[in-house]
């Protein structure tokens, strides 16, 4: 295959064979779901990491089920980002800002009051109601040139455009450029934060490769891209939210800001890590993770313990279905999305309950699947369940928690 960023010939990094889409929780376990070729692979060239195969977009965010979960580590992170913004010049009072993939408008909500205008951006329409009743003026569309046209000739240019875990989620990342510097005022700036390939490698997350993530961005393939479309990175950085994510902020290159030392700093660091020993290193963890997930799992059901899942999060689908977890061994998953409730883990057929029924059947153990929020979700398991359920957390090394 080639890279879908420099066109270069790619290597495979890592093979899941099939598997269904992971947001798509079933309604009733007769129902039918696809599954899809889930392959990662590497471009040399430009240190690109991307899906062989991408799922079309109808398929995959028609009728979508993340809504953003309320969390102090996202608090946390907007907060940063917002101060960041601020105290680089990137925004001001007279601000307009554009968010595409904005979800339920978590991060537009805390940005409202530090700018003139906002818009958010995205293509579920479920998923934009919330928006609108939380107070988030939100248009339902993908992003790209002909939405960005259009947004400029009504509401004119934009000085911060923000793509936040959702660039990766498109199968050509030049329309999405092309879209952003169709849209952006002569001196705007385009926030963009995704996984980061480089820690979804070294900390062997699985779980983050699953169809929506089409990209596992690096400093160096990102900056690329950037120049293959006018535009130069201006800041980069690493941060602890979604198993590790990198924001970059870039803006037309004859922008009066300047780059910053952290992008040659990111990108000598990545340069000096993200090699060919790494690559292969990745399936071969993968496999060891697995067999102790599997062993512990074995042990406890074995000995007639019971076990809940906590987090029915994209992640949680590939995990579960690598590891081979099934409904048979582990029948719930706990998961504070209302919309989730009810619904079963893809293939894995496990059944999605309220957050206060996981707590109220108090089972011996929990299995950390949104691993993400490890710290905020044990100490909710701790503080409402006592001491007594074991915690089983998948990364970055396999833990339990006693
Ligand atoms: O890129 C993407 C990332 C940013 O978000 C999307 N493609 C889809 C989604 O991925 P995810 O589902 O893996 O995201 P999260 O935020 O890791 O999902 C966490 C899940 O855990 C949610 O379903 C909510 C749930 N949760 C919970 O039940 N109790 C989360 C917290 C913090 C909790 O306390």
């Amino acid at each position: 295959m080639t890279c879908r960023i420099c066109g270069a010939p790619t290597e495979r990094v890592l093979d899941l064979g099939e598997m269904p889409p992971a947001n798509r929780l079933k309604d009733s376990l007769e129902q039918f779901e696809n599954s899809y070729p889930l392959v990662m692979e590497y471009c040399r060239e430009c240190s690109n990491l991307q899906l062989q195969y991408c799922v079309d977009a109808a398929e995959l965010y028609a009728n979508y089920l993340y809504v953003t979960p309320d969390s102090p580590s996202l608090e946390a992170h907007y907060a940063k980002l917002i101060g960041r913004l601020a105290s680089q010049g990137y925004i001001d009072k007279s601000s307009f800002v554009v968010e595409f993939g904005s979800n339920v408008g978590s991060f537009l909500r805390r940005l409202k009051p530090e700018v003139a205008r906002i818009l958010g951006i995205d293509h579920a329409e479920n998923i934009c109601a919330i928006a609108r009743e939380r107070g988030i003026e939100t248009e339902c569309r993908y992003f790209g040139p002909e939405t960005a046209e259009e947004i400029r000739s009504t509401r004119g240019p934009a000085d911060l455009i923000v793509a936040r875990h959702c660039a990766a989620h498109n199968e050509n990342p030049h329309l999405l450029i092309e879209g952003v510097t169709g849209l952006l005022s002569p001196d705007g700036v385009f926030l963009m934060e995704n996984a980061y390939g480089l820690e979804t490698l070294r900390n062997f997350e699985v779980g983050q490769v699953y169809h929506e993530h089409m990209f596992f961005f690096t400093v160096q393939a990102v900056e690329r891209l950037f120049a293959m479309h006018g535009m130069r990175l201006l800041d980069v950085s690493i941060e602890p939210v979604h198993g590790g994510s990198v924001v970059f902020a870039a803006a037309r290159a004859e922008s009066r800001h300047p780059t910053l030392p952290s992008v040659a700093e990111h990108r000598e660091l990545e340069r000096a890590a993200l090699t060919p020993s790494l690559l292969a290193e990745f399936p071969r963890r993968l496999e060891e993770m697995r067999r102790q997930v599997r062993g512990l799992v074995d042990t406890a059901v074995g000995s007639g313990q019971s076990i809940w899942l906590y987090g029915a999060s994209a992640k949680a689908s590939t995990f579960v279905n690598y590891v081979g977890l099934t409904r048979e061994e582990i029948p719930y998953c706990a998961d504070s999305t209302p919309v989730k409730q009810g619904r079963f883990l893809p293939r894995a057929n496990i059944m999605v309950r309220p957050e206060m029924e996981a707590f109220g059947a108090a089972p011996d153990y929990f299995l950390i699947t949104a691993w993400n929020y490890a710290d905020e979700i044990v100490a909710k398991i701790r503080a409402n369940c006592g001491t007594r359920p074991r915690i089983i957390v998948p990364h970055p090394t396999v833990a339990v928690l006693s």
